[in-house]
Parts: structure tokens; sequence; C-alpha cells
């Protein structure tokens, strides 16, 4: 029995097709060999139908046994864990992954996200986009440098980096070529390959669900 389960929605619009977080959770395991199993709430009333799993209504969260966890850098962290695939032992290994996963998070998705939605919300060159050029910069040098974010070798905080990276669009890697071969190195990974095919599949499945429902 897979007791890893990652919790998703039944549907998306097709905007977010690829993009839905519970692809971080699906490729560690991928990654790791631990076997998981997709599981759905409805997309449909999903400010409240979750709350109780997910304070904000969102996906993904994960049971793992007694285990309930929701964000998915805590998910990853979790899964982290189970594998030394995901995350090194030793004190210095870990502790160079555990503060990349959180740049990914705090330093790099927390501009990227906000500069995107003003972008979306029809401010294209919005009051963000020093800012979030300022931290893609500084990534650039760091990558210009290195293959991988920590411990010398792929780890979870190179998945959740190249994760938050992919979705930006390619004028933000125009001037960053670093940046660029990163994202496709890890975005180029079988189980990057395999689970992104797969939320997709699913997400285009559910279109079917919902056409026969009416
Ligand atoms: N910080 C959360 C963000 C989760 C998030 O933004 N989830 C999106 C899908 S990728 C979502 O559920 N959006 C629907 C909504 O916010 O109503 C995490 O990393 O888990």
């Amino acid at each position: 029995m897979n007791e890893i389960e990652i919790w998703t929605y039944d549907w998306v619009p097709a905007g977010p097709r690829g993009l839905v977080r519970d692809l971080r959770l699906r490729w560690a395991c991928e990654e790791a060999g631990l076997p998981y199993t997709v599981r759905t709430v409805p997309f449909d009333g999903r400010e409240t139908n979750h709350l109780s799993r997910q304070p904000f209504g969102q996906v993904p969260y994960l049971n793992d046994g007694e285990v309930a966890i929701f964000e998915s850098g805590a998910g990853l962290l979790h899964l982290a864990r189970k594998s030394e695939v995901l995350m090194p032992r030793d004190r210095v290994g870990e502790s160079d992954t555990l503060q990349w996963t959180i740049a990914a998070l705090n330093s790099i998705e927390m501009v990227t996200v906000p500069y995107w939605f003003l972008s979306m919300s029809g401010d294209a060159d919005n009051a963000l986009r020093g800012w979030r050029d300022q931290r893609l910069d500084q990534l650039e040098q760091v990558l210009g440098e290195r293959e991988w974010l920590a411990a010398g070798r792929f780890t979870a905080a190179d998945l959740l980096m190249a994760d938050v990276l992919r979705v930006l669009k390619g004028s933000a890697f125009d001037a960053r070529p670093a940046t660029a071969a990163y994202v496709a190195r890890l975005t180029s990974r079988p189980a990057f390959r395999k689970v992104h095919a797969d939320q997709i599949a699913q997400f285009a499945a559910a279109d079917d669900a919902r056409a026969a429902a009416g």
C-alpha cells in the first residue's frame, strides 16, 4: 500500500496545468523512488471544501501515515527527510539543502509570484521588476559558478528552485544563461518529465468527466 498521498485539485483550467504545485511532491517521490498515490479534492468550492486540510483552500497537501502536512515546501522537506537522494544526511549537506530550499521559497518565489501577479493584472512593467531582476541576477552569479545549489549534487533544493524558476518567461532567462541552462538541466530529468506529463494528463482526463457531468 502507498502510504504517501499527494492531494491536488480534481481539475484546473488550462492555464495552470503542468504548474500546479503538487508537481513538486510528485517529482520528489519519483526522484527518491517513494511510492505515492495522487488524490483529489474538488476545484469547485475550493475556498471552503478542504480548509481543515489546507487552511487557505489551496493545494497541495500530503498524508503520510499519521503525518498530515500542507505547504509544498513543508511537504517537500518531509519527503527529503525520508530519502537521502533528496537531502544528504551529514549536517553540512543537510543545512546547505535546507537553506537553499528556503531561499527558493523566501528569496526568489516571494518576489517572482507577486511580480507575475501584477503583470497578469495588467501592470506589465510593475514596481517589483527591479527587485525581481536583482534577485535573478544574484542567483545567476551563483549558478554561473556551480552545477547544483547545495551539497555538490542534486537535492530537493534544486528541485524546488527549478520549479520556482521554470514559470518565468523566456525574457527572464535571455541575459541569464547559467539560470537558463540550470532550469533546462533540471526539467530534462526523467522524473520531472514524467510527473509533468502525468499532471497534464490527469487534468485533461478531468475535462471529459466534467463535460459528461454537464
Ligand atoms: N504556499 C503554498 C501555495 C499553494 C498554491 O498557491 N497553490 C495553488 C495551486 S499551485 C492553489 O491552490 N491555487 C488556488 C487558490 O489559491 O485558490 C504552497 O507552496 O503550497
